[in-house]
């Protein structure tokens, strides 16, 4: 009755049990400094979320469920600078998106594209910066550990659609650049502080303009009224609240596009000359068993987590219990929606007391995989290393 022996339906009810034990166990612990919501995100369920500051929410390592969708009271938040009024999100089909950079350039009102196309996209959401609290460099920005990331489904038109209707880009575009709404602060140089990003034009083809997140209306805290979401490049790449979206042949000016969310050396500065951070890597990690402080009954353990691909699907997922040492196959859990999307996965295995390694490593669809050691960079990006995402247990 040992790991891959495990039916799938018997490993889908231990799971959850395990996961609610866990996650109680990290609210409780986590109580004494708790920040409150912002006013934004007061919808939200507190004790899935550790609040860093008004602008950075990160989700509980115990709380993004097993049923591969990461409910939206339970998503990360991640906002550059302060999010615009919650009055833009009182008449949604109201908002206007301009375009440019093609053969006829016009606006759209929300009410508009929505008569244009419709997608659903399951995809994960994952901050550029998840994983950087484990850089030794202590690199600056929020010290995310896993929880600036969730699997969620987006509706909206797909770009192509609307590109479609105005009669495709002009000549010679080489990126697709996305304007965020937010109200410039006073006395500042836009350029400084505006949310605008640019990624390649070969970006367009899965990537949607959205309205709605998981079955309701896009919220102001993820976008609402209207998001671009570009799947599997990292997070500010789907810029919120967006205004415009602009086919061109540069990147933004913007100082987020040019040195901002650049793979700059470890003590450098960020340049336009280095890679800009847009593609995410395979990446996996565990989340039940995960809590140090709780120790786990000894005799049979499901081990889960999620596993993502990055730019292809998660093909391949082991998990390691002796710190890396050996590994052995997980089964994937639950339905597979598709290249974007993260996979659950589930091992059981026969634990006696002592102390445990718990690691995980996914393979894409590419044949990469994750590596053992982090990719060093000055702000702390892109981390899959399968060492630091690995988890310390005890049975008992
Ligand atoms: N307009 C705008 N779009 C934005 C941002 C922002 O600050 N403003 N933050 C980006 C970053 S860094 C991330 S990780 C994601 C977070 O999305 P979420 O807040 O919906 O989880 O939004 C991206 N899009
Ligand atoms: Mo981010």
């Amino acid at each position: 009755m040992l790991a891959s022996t495990g039916g799938v339906v018997a490993l889908a009810g231990l799971g959850g049990m395990n996961r609610a034990t866990a996650a109680g166990a990290q609210a409780t612990a986590a109580a004494p400094a708790a920040k409150p919501l912002p006013e934004y995100a007061k919808w939200k369920n507190a004790d899935a979320l550790i609040v860093h500051s008004a602008n950075t929410i990160e989700t509980k390592r115990g709380a993004f469920g097993s049923s591969v969708i990461t409910p939206s009271e339970h998503l990360f938040v991640r906002n550059n600078i302060a999010p615009p009024s919650l009055d833009i999100v009182k008449d949604p089909d109201a908002w206007t998106l301009e375009v440019a950079g093609v053969a006829r350039p016009r606006s759209f009102t929300v009410a508009e594209l929505k008569t244009m196309g419709l997608a659903a996209l399951p995809m994960v959401l994952q901050c550029s910066g998840n994983g950087r609290a484990w850089f030794p460099s202590k690199p600056s920005g929020t010290q995310w550990t896993v929880g600036a990331a969730g699997c969620v489904i987006f509706t909206g038109v797909p770009v192509k659609a609307v590109l479609e209707a105005v009669g495709g880009m002009s000549e010679g575009m080489v990126y697709m650049t996305s304007t965020g709404g937010e109200d410039m602060p006073a006395g500042l140089d836009p350029k400084d502080v505006m949310v605008e990003r640019s990624v390649p034009v070969s970006a367009l083809e899965d990537a949607i303009l959205a309205w709605e997140l998981n079955g309701q209306p896009l919220s102001l805290a993820h976008g609402g009224p209207l998001r671009i979401v570009v799947p599997g490049y990292t997070g500010v790449n789907s810029v919120k609240y967006i205004k415009r979206l602009a086919f061109t042949k540069e990147q933004s000016p913007a100082k987020i596009q040019q040195t901002g969310y650049r793979l700059a050396p470890v003590g450098a500065k960020g340049e336009s000359t280095q890679a800009s951070i847009w593609e995410m890597p395979p990446k996996s990690w565990i989340n039940t068993p995960s809590d140090p402080a709780q120790p786990v009954k000894a005799g049979r353990v499901v081990i889960s987590g999620v596993a993502m691909g990055g730019m292809t699907a998660a093909k391949t997922i082991e998990v390691s219990i002796n710190g890396g040492k050996d590994w052995q196959p997980a089964q994937f859990v639950g339905p597979d929606l598709g290249r974007y999307a993260w996979r659950e996965f589930a091992l059981a295995v026969q634990l006696e007391p002592g102390t445990y390694q718990l690691a995980s490593r996914s393979t894409n669809a590419a044949g990469e995989s994750q590596p053992e050691e982090r990719m060093e960079n000055n702000r702390g990006y892109l981390n899959n290393s399968w060492r630091d995402h690995m988890v310390t247990i005890k049975v008992a």
